[in-house]
C-alpha cells in the first residue's frame, strides 16, 4: 500500500471523464483501491475517487466514521446512480483537490446507487444524509465536475485563484 500524491485544481487532469472497470474486479484494481484508501485516510478525508490519484477509472472508496469509531471503509466500483430524490438539501463540502476552500452545494437529499464492491459483487443501496452528499461529490468526480462547479463563476473564480497563487507560492 502506498499514500499517493492527490491532485490540486486547476489541473487539467481533474476534468478529465473517468473510464468503467471492465471486465471483473482484479487484484490491480484491489491494490489501487488499498492506495487511495490509505492516501484518503492520510489526508484525511472521507471519499476519494481515483483521477484525484491521477488514475482515470470508475472507482471511489469513502469511510463515514467519526472519530473514535472503528473504520468502515466502503469501496465503489462502476457506481451508477439509479434514482435521485426531488428534495434537495444543502451541505457545506469540501474537497481535497480543492483545499482550505468550503461551500454550500444543493444535491438531491436520497439517491439509490448500484455498484462492484472490493470483491466485485453488484450492490443496490439507498443513501442518504452524509452518505448521499459523498457519494454524489465522489460521483461528480468520475465526470470531471469539482463540487466549486456547483457554485457561482464569481465563488469559483475565487477558489481557483487562491489555488493558484498557494501552487506558485510553493514552486518559489
Ligand atoms: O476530495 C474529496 O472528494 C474528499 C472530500 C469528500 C467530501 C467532503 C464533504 C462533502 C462531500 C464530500 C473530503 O473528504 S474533504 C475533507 C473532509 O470532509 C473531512 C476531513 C477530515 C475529517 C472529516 C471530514
Ligand atoms: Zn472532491
Amino acid at each position: 500500500m502506498a499514500i499517493r500524491p492527490i491532485l490540486v485544481a486547476p489541473d487539467p487532469r481533474l476534468k478529465q471523464k473517468s473510464k468503467p472497470v471492465e471486465g471483473p474486479v482484479t487484484d490491480e484494481h484491489r491494490a489501487l483501491m488499498d492506495d487511495m484508501l490509505e492516501t484518503m485516510y492520510d489526508a484525511p478525508g472521507i471519499g476519494l475517487a481515483a483521477i484525484q490519484i491521477g488514475e482515470p477509472l470508475r472507482i471511489i472508496v469513502m469511510d463515514l466514521a467519526r472519530e473514535g469509531e472503528p473504520k468502515q471503509p466502503r469501496y465503489f466500483v462502476n457506481p451508477e446512480i439509479l434514482w435521485a430524490s426531488e428534495e434537495v438539501v444543502p451541505y457545506e463540502e469540501g474537497c481535497l483537490s480543492v483545499p482550505d476552500y468550503y461551500d454550500d452545494v444543493e444535491r438531491p437529499a436520497r439517491v439509490k446507487i448500484r455498484y462492484r464492491n472490493y470483491q466485485g459483487e453488484q450492490i443496490e443501496e439507498d443513501c442518504e444524509g452524509l452518505y448521499a452528499v459523498c457519494i454524489q461529490h465522489e460521483m461528480d468526480h468520475l465526470e470531471g465536475v469539482l463540487f466549486i462547479d456547483h457554485l457561482s463563476r464569481l465563488k469559483r473564480e475565487k477558489a481557483l485563484t487562491k489555488l493558484k497563487k498557494a501552487k506558485r507560492e510553493a514552486a518559489l
